[in-house]
């Protein structure tokens, strides 16, 4: 249940559903600029934390004693199901990863965004790119402009810290410029940060990503030189997680693996690799740090208590295909650039794994959406959405505690880039072109059945279409997006500009 405080346009609108939940001593942002304010604003407040009190609920029925689990929250990068054992894979890097999957739940079917910033953007507030703007690629750490702005979205991380929990970021960030706006990730609801913060190019932090990394810890730049940046990264979140053992936390990994370039790791860089063996490499390091992770968890008698879970941004770019059914899986070109809608570029593993809280040993068909994370962690603890705001993702808390059918929750899912939109329901799929594909019998989507007279193919057809008909068009970005994705398709003054001359040169690996 959401309290509508305010329209959806009226920006800067707080996490207001999760005040009771806020200890002494804890800093609350200051309320944003909107219609309510003195007694009216001090009664929807009390209002408010009556009924937070009420929805407030442990993810384990029955145990209401129990404080709100921490979160552990590991998005990878550039890395699709073709290279998760869990999900078919036969080149076995990921034995961490598996065995989470094997005792946890594994869902089969989410939908992303096909590139980085714009997947990152639904990722963190629970919103589609129609809605928000964002619906084109723009690293704002590269690029400059624009940037993931906290007066116009709130993030979970923010409700969560609302909420009482302790919050760190540890790896990539890149929707904001953190050399203009040092704090953007604190304003974002993270306590904590220690990332690499990516760079414009001639920066040192354009390419120091791997080995030397350019790290920023809560402001500053650390001395890593000779290091590995995943390394880092992994002990940082390590340590956040001990240190807070006695207080719910969120701790968001987004890792910086396995992004181009690839490069070797500590555990083979001494040996003579292909490009292809290097990305094995790199998946097999960041699986080894997700198995650093969950140790710690255990070590440290967290492990009970702490729901983690584990997806990516978006699928594995088409030359790096991993290998599943005998043959090497790649996605169409131009998922650098346009991003590519078929399944292996937007549907992506996601892994839930919390044996004394969640019930394990699940494959599920449930149909869920990165829009769909926001809402879900909000009600994992026990807060309320933002007042006043349009979720449009759906929780599927009730899904993870198996209290009720994964399929009622949602009935098609979105996946959004620029113009392409496509939905899919339990077998179907439908795309903003009018392709037609029936997923079980094609998964590679290589038969379009948009012209099929069977009644079932012409009945799901109506029904997707009427769920595409249903969505808003594109909200204006509020700036001048200069990545080359835009200057690819167009949009923009820098892509109009672009679309009549030829595209300036630029490094194709940043984008996504
Ligand atoms: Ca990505």
């Amino acid at each position: 249940m959401t309290i509508q405080l305010a329209s959806e346009t009226e920006v800067g609108v707080q996490p207001l559903g999760c005040q009771n939940r806020l200890k002494p001593g804890l800093q609350r942002d200051k309320p944003g600029r909107g219609r309510f304010g003195g007694k009216r604003l001090l009664f929807i407040l009390g209002l408010l934390a009556l009924l937070t009190t009420v929805q407030a609920r442990p993810v384990a029925a029955g145990d209401a004693k129990r404080r709100p689990p921490n979160i552990l929250f590991i998005l990878m990068d550039n890395i699709g199901q073709d290279w998760f054992g869990c999900c078919g894979s036969l080149e076995g890097q990921t034995p961490e990863i598996d065995k989470l999957a094997a005792s946890g739940v594994r869902f089969r079917n989410c939908y992303v965004t096909p590139l980085c910033s714009t997947s990152r953007h639904v990722f963190m507030t629970g919103r589609y790119p129609f809605r928000t703007g964002w619906h084109i690629h723009h690293d704002a750490a590269i690029y400059g402009g624009g940037y993931f702005d906290w007066n116009r979205e709130i993030t979970f991380a923010r409700v969560l810290k609302s909420a009482g929990y302790a919050t760190a970021i540890s790896g990539k960030w890149q929707i904001n410029n953190l050399f203009d706006q040092p704090d953007a990730l604190k304003k974002h609801g993270f306590d904590e940060h220690f990332v690499f913060p990516e760079g414009p190019r001639g920066h040192p932090a354009h390419t120091q990503r791997y080995w030397d990394p350019y790290i920023i810890q809560n402001g500053r730049r650390i001395e890593a030189e000779g290091k590995f940046g995943p390394r880092l990264f992994t002990d940082y979140l390590i340590d956040f997680m001990r240190r807070h053992r006695d207080r719910p936390f969120l701790a968001f990994y987004s890792t910086i693996l396995t992004h181009v370039p690839v490069t070797k790791t500590p555990l083979n860089k001494d040996e003579v690799l292909t490009e292809r063996e290097q990305l094995a490499g790199m998946v097999r390091y960041a699986d080894v740090c997700v198995g650093r992770l969950v140790a710690a968890l255990d070590e440290s008698g967290l492990r009970d208590n702490t729901i983690i879970v584990i997806t990516t941004d978006n699928g594995t770019p088409a030359q790096y295909g991993g290998k599943v059914g005998g043959r090497v899986f790649q996605a169409s070109a131009n998922t650098m650039v346009e991003g590519d809608m078929k399944e292996g570029s937007i549907n992506v593993p996601f892994i839930v794994n919390c044996p004394a809280l969640v019930p394990g040993r699940r494959v599920s068909d449930a149909l869920i959406d990165n829009s769909d994370v926001f809402p879900t962690f909000v009600e994992l603890a026990g807060a309320t959405n933002p007042a006043g705001v349009v979720i449009d993702g759906r929780s599927f808390a009730s899904t993870l505690r198996e209290e009720s059918d994964a399929a009622s929750q949602r009935d098609w899912i979105l996946s959004h880039y620029a113009h392409q939109r496509v939905v899919r329901g339990s077998r179907y799929k439908l795309g903003w072109d009018g392709r037609f594909h029936d997923l079980l019998k094609d998964p590679l989507e290589e038969y379009d059945l948009a012209t099929s007279n069977d009644p079932k193919h012409i009945a799901e057809r109506k029904r997707l279409q009427q769920v595409l008909d249903s969505l808003p068009p594109n909200a204006k970005l509020w700036f001048q997006p200069r990545s080359i994705s835009a200057r690819a398709l167009g949009i923009g003054d820098a892509g109009q500009r672009a679309s009549q001359a030829k595209l300036a040169p630029d490094d194709p690996s940043k984008d996504k």
